[in-house]
């Protein structure tokens, strides 16, 4: 297993729509034991291809947030979501790619999400809370769309610039 660079924005890899997985090969097993890796490293809760440079749509999520309860680790190859509540939630994200900015995002409070999991199996599950959020999230990285692409275009430039002076200084050393 090793811990992959996460790509930071702005960068055009972020900005673009994902191939699906044609087929579930050693090496996208490999990937996604890496991205459970650098997402356990971070730490985040969920982490996607697209963030580590692999422009595939798969994702990886472990919500599992109590002291002390089992992990569980999960690998969503080819996502799609199949149905979503009328309810919302609103949540304060963030993102590995956009280190340190938080804003508020309102999404469906459940979504029913079908997947192939990394034996070739199709899987179907209703997610709700923090698991809810975080698998809309990592579904908009597979289209290219970040969590600063729901809110207004005054923050959502602010980020970016902000995140463009610190890549500019991190490059000059
Ligand atoms: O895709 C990512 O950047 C991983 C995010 C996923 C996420 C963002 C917002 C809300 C839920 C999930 C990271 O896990 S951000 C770090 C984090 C950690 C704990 C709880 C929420 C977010
Ligand atoms: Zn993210």
């Amino acid at each position: 297993m090793s811990i992959r660079p996460i790509l930071i924005h702005p960068d055009p890899r972020l900005k673009k729509r994902c191939a699906p997985v044609a087929e579930i090969t050693p090496e996208i097993g490999k990937l996604a034991e890496d991205m459970l890796e650098t997402m356990y490293d971070a730490p985040g809760v969920g982490l996607a291809a697209p963030q580590v440079g692999v422009l595939q749509r798969l994702f990886v999520m472990d919500c599992v947030k109590e002291e002390g309860a089992e992990p569980r680790p999960m690998v969503l190859i080819n996502p799609e979501i199949v149905r979503t509540s009328d309810e919302t939630n609103t949540y304060e994200e963030g993102c590995l790619s956009i280190p340190e900015q938080y804003g508020e995002v309102t999404r469906p409070e459940r979504v029913v999400m079908r997947w192939m999991g990394l034996d070739g199996k199709p899987q179907e599950e209703e997610f709700d809370g923090l698991w809810a959020t975080c698998a809309q999230h990592e579904l908009d990285h597979l289209n290219g769309k970040l969590f600063i692409d729901h809110l207004g275009a005054i923050k959502r430039n602010m980020i970016t610039r902000k995140m463009a002076k610190l890549k500019r200084e991190k490059a000059r050393g």
